[in-house]
């Protein structure tokens, strides 16, 4: 490999790899590429490791995924020795484990941090990527892998007046390093999505007066989280190989949970209550599993919703309020069904006020507060739980080039094109993990990321094998990929919502479902089936200057 003066901060010659973010994706890439001979650099934008789990810091944030199952397979030591402490971890403990794995296999020397990559752009003559961070610095790879997440980009919206404020604003995304003193405070909170419902309660339980602004009601079941069991942790932990493999290989999100091998049509109306109850009680995501075709058929899916509506007029003693939280524009989880401890309850607090922002708009910020369908409400604190825009906006947020010159962002204009979400025609050694067009968001992250950052791996290696410089994917095999993974979506109820799967949450976004929703384990198959097939779809190529170049 040539060898060329570079900036002396962070590598004296040329990386095999530059990885952008530390979150789960980025730390599992660098410990896998160092074992594979690779040299490899992390930039990461914040002060330190956890990527999303680094930022939503606030009240409440908690993963969805239980935690036995949201958690790396890599290595059988790592998944024995750590503990668990809950049945869904919360923000804190994962990060924990985050920084547990960052010290255990010594990863930290090759994490620059407090580093915001700004640029990156391919070189056609050398075949190399110039990654360029906010200061100016540059550093030169010939791969580029984008760890930078999903759900990185958050989302603050363009109303009237913030920038007049008087008291403290915060996003759940941006949440600040010390927890925030809620104790005595007036708080204004807008959004309901699952930020906003996993922090509502909290915040309620410690301020002086909590308004919740509402636009669109969300599902949410109960989570049900308890105190990790020895008995349950042993039956996963003496089980794990044969357990994740069947996550991996047989199911469509990744995730084991008690799937159902009937519609929720094919039994009577008593039984399906029934089952829905049973699953209300027990807790979590495993309620969208009660029937097999709750997100395939309107009907089916109805029934579920009707369950979920019929407990919330259970739960909420004021009528109105209850009416107003009841869901009515999607179908059950076709948004992200979302997970909560006491959501409902906590509107039955004398300190807590749902503000339906349908019926009273909000016209604008003020300096001590909010203005909403013509009523002034007084905050001391204002919490923004408007989530993100997802699966491009980190990565739009670069200006990354590829041949030509041609921006990404251009590329994307018309919602994110790609070939399995790994890679985009005209950017040639450019990797994302868990990018748009790839099962990602609606499975688990972790089996998604640890699939991703496998199948880069053996990738590279094989480039090195057989010495190819560049791997780009055809534009052909990516048109075909996007037609797969709208026909995916089309056969799903998902596309009925307005949600951020759709790019709707963001004003001027191009709607077009980017997760793939073909199953994951068949789309573990396809990758597996393209990589065998000589990377079928992609174009393997020397870089005819490399010879004049290194001369
Ligand atoms: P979400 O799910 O995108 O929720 C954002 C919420 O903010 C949602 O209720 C929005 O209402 C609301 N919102 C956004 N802009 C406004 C304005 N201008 N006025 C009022 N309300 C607004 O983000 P989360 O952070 O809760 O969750 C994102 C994912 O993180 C989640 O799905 C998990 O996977 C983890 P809307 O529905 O757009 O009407």
């Amino acid at each position: 490999m040539e060898q060329r003066q570079h900036d002396a901060r962070f590598n004296a010659e040329i990386l095999d790899v530059v990885i952008v973010g530390a979150g789960f994706a980025g730390l599992y890439m660098l410990h896998k590429l160092r074992t594979l001979g690779f040299s490899a650099k992390v930039f990461e934008a914040a002060e330190d490791v956890g990527g999303t789990w680094y930022w939503n810091r606030y009240p409440g944030a908690r993963c969805d995924v239980e935690s036995v199952q949201y958690s790396y397979s890599f290595d059988p030591a790592l998944e024995q020795e750590w503990r668990w402490s809950e049945r869904f971890a919360t923000q804190p403990e994962i990060l924990r484990y985050i920084n547990h794995v960052a010290d255990r296999f010594d990863l930290r020397r090759d994490i620059v941090l407090n580093t915001r990559i700004k640029a990156a752009e391919f070189n056609e003559k050398s075949g190399h990527w110039t990654v360029t961070t906010a200061d100016g610095a540059t550093i030169e790879a010939r791969f580029c892998v984008m760890a930078t997440g999903c759900l990185s980009a958050s989302r603050l919206p363009a109303i009237d007046g913030l920038d007049r404020f008087a008291g403290e604003v915060l996003h759940t995304a941006l949440w600040p390093r010390e927890q925030f003193d809620f104790t005595g405070k007036r708080v204004g909170v807008i959004g309901t999505g699952s930020s906003g419902i996993q922090a509502i309660p909290l915040i309620a339980a410690q301020a002086q007066h909590v308004t919740v602004f509402q636009r669109t009601p969300n599902f949410s079941v109960p989570a049900r989280n308890w105190d990790m069991t020895d008995d349950y942790e042993r039956s996963w932990k003496e089980n794990y190989p044969a357990l994740r493999k069947r996550a991996r290989e047989s199911t469509w999100s990744g995730t084991l949970y008690e799937f159902s091998d009937k519609g929720a049509m094919e039994v009577d109306e008593a039984t399906r209550q029934a089952e829905y109850e049973r699953r209300w009680q027990t807790g979590g995501a495993n309620f969208m599993h009660a029937f097999n075709d709750l997100l395939l058929s309107e009907p089916s899916n109805e029934t579920a919703a009707d369950f979920v509506r019929g407990k919330i007029r259970q739960i909420v003693q004021d009528p109105r309020t209850a009416e107003a939280l009841l869901p009515f524009d999607h179908p059950l989880a076709a948004k992200r069904i979302c997970v909560d401890t006491d959501y409902y309850a906590t509107y039955n607090r004398d300190n807590v006020d749902l503000i339906d922002v349908r019926r009273e708009p909000i016209e604008a910020i003020t300096p001590d507060g909010l203005r909403a369908g013509e009523r002034e409400h007084v905050f001391d604190t204002l919490v923004f739980a408007t989530g993100f825009d997802a699966m491009t906006g980190a990565l739009n947020a670069i200006d990354i080039r590829g041949r030509e010159g041609h921006r990404l962002s251009d590329e994307w204009r018309d919602g994110p094109r790609s070939y399995l979400g790994l890679m985009v025609a005209g950017f040639p050694n450019l990797f994302t993990v868990t990018g748009p067009g790839s099962p990602s968001v609606l499975s688990n992250m972790i089996v998604s990321i640890e699939q991703h950052v496998d199948w880069i791996s053996e990738c590279l290696c094989h480039l090195r094998e057989t010495g190819i410089d560049l791997i780009e994917a055809e534009t052909t095999a990516q048109t075909e990929w996007g037609q797969e993974v709208n026909a995916a979506a089309e056969r799903t109820l998902y596309p009925r919502a307005g949600s951020w799967y759709m790019g709707a949450n963001i004003p001027g976004k191009a709607r077009m479902f980017m997760p793939y929703v073909g199953g994951l384990g068949n789309y573990r198959r396809i990758c597996a089936e393209v990589a065998a097939d000589g990377y079928r779809g992609f174009r393997l190529q020397g870089i005819p200057s490399a010879a004049a170049i290194s001369a």
